[in-house]
């Protein structure tokens, strides 16, 4: 099966999950509910691993639902095709994931209450996880090489286009009360300490045994043991056999797999891309 991609406003797209219509629908007809929460990420920023968090917050620690509901039947993907219907129908709190670009965001969001957690992660290491990823799954085109997958990521060839441009695009939000930026390098240095803040900003109060059962629950190694939420439930027409997809879920992975030239171009590019943003991140330190 070949995938195929195409381009709505200038940004690819996988033809089989997304469709120009259903992305106008959302952008302009779609209602958005205060009491909404959106998971927002680029792609392999920790989309999952925040799912895992939030389903596990919602039940005050209890993984009775992590347990028994595939993660995207618990958190819908809000730009995968699908009758608009369902999600009008849904009852709130609605929880949903989502890769948009702030520009192709439900315009209905901006004059609402909804909640929005935009989780980033050190773009070298989006691009090493989304390579797997890509060689697993039918959601990308396979790569030739990584070199190849290189250039397409540098040149935004891949789905939701530029890393640059998402983050620069949500980070205009920062200073929102309803807009909570997070790490995945953060996540992965104080797990309890990030869910806690996440709990905060959502305003569930967890006792210290909840946010305990949270921390458990929504380890490396429960969610790669869970069959809710290791994909390998997946249709297959969306991810290949065996494939792995909670794959390492480490830090600086990038180290040993691009080269000192991959590294130092990505640096320069970083670098003239994000000069207009005053913000320092986490991963400007490794
Ligand atoms: S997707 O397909 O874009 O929605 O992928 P996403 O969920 O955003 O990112 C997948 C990466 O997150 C890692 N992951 C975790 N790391 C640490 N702890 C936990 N609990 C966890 N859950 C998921 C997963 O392994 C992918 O990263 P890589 O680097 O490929 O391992």
């Amino acid at each position: 099966m070949e995938t195929q991609y195409f381009q709505h406003k200038g940004i690819n797209f996988n033809s089989l999950l997304y469709s120009g219509e259903h992305l106008n629908y959302l952008e302009n007809e779609f209602q958005v509910r205060d009491e909404d929460v959106f998971n927002v990420t680029f792609p392999k920023s920790g989309t999952h691993w925040m799912v895992e968090i939030l389903s596990l917050i919602r039940n005050n620690g209890d993984p009775t639902w992590c347990q028994n509901v595939p993660n995207w039947e618990r958190m819908p993907w809000l730009e995968v095709n699908r009758d608009p219907s369902m999600h009008v129908e849904e009852q709130s709190p609605r929880y949903f994931c989502s890769h948009l670009p702030i520009q192709l965001f439900p315009r209905s969001f901006f004059s609402s209450k909804a909640k929005v957690i935009y989780t980033g992660r050190n773009p070298k290491d989006v691009l090493v996880s989304l390579y797997h990823f890509a060689i697993s799954s039918f959601v990308l085109k396979t790569p030739h090489s990584f070199d190849d997958f290189f250039e397409d990521f540098i040149q935004a060839k891949v789905p939701f286009g530029s890393w640059f441009d998402h983050i620069k695009g949500w980070m205009q939000m920062k200073d929102h009360d309803n807009f909570l930026f997070i790490t995945f390098e953060e996540l992965k240095k104080d797990h309890r300490g990030t869910i806690k803040k996440i709990c905060k900003f959502l305003g569930k109060e967890l006792s210290e045994e909840a946010i305990d059962l949270v921390v458990e629950h929504s380890s490396f190694k429960t969610m790669k043991e869970n069959k809710m939420s290791n994909h390998s439930l997946a249709p297959e027409f969306i991810m290949k056999k065996n494939s792995n997809f909670i794959r390492k879920g480490i830090c600086g992975d990038w180290k040993t797999c691009l080269s000192t030239t991959q590294q130092e171009y990505m640096d320069r590019i970083y670098q003239e891309k994000m000069k207009e943003l005053d913000m320092k991140f986490i991963w400007d330190e490794c």
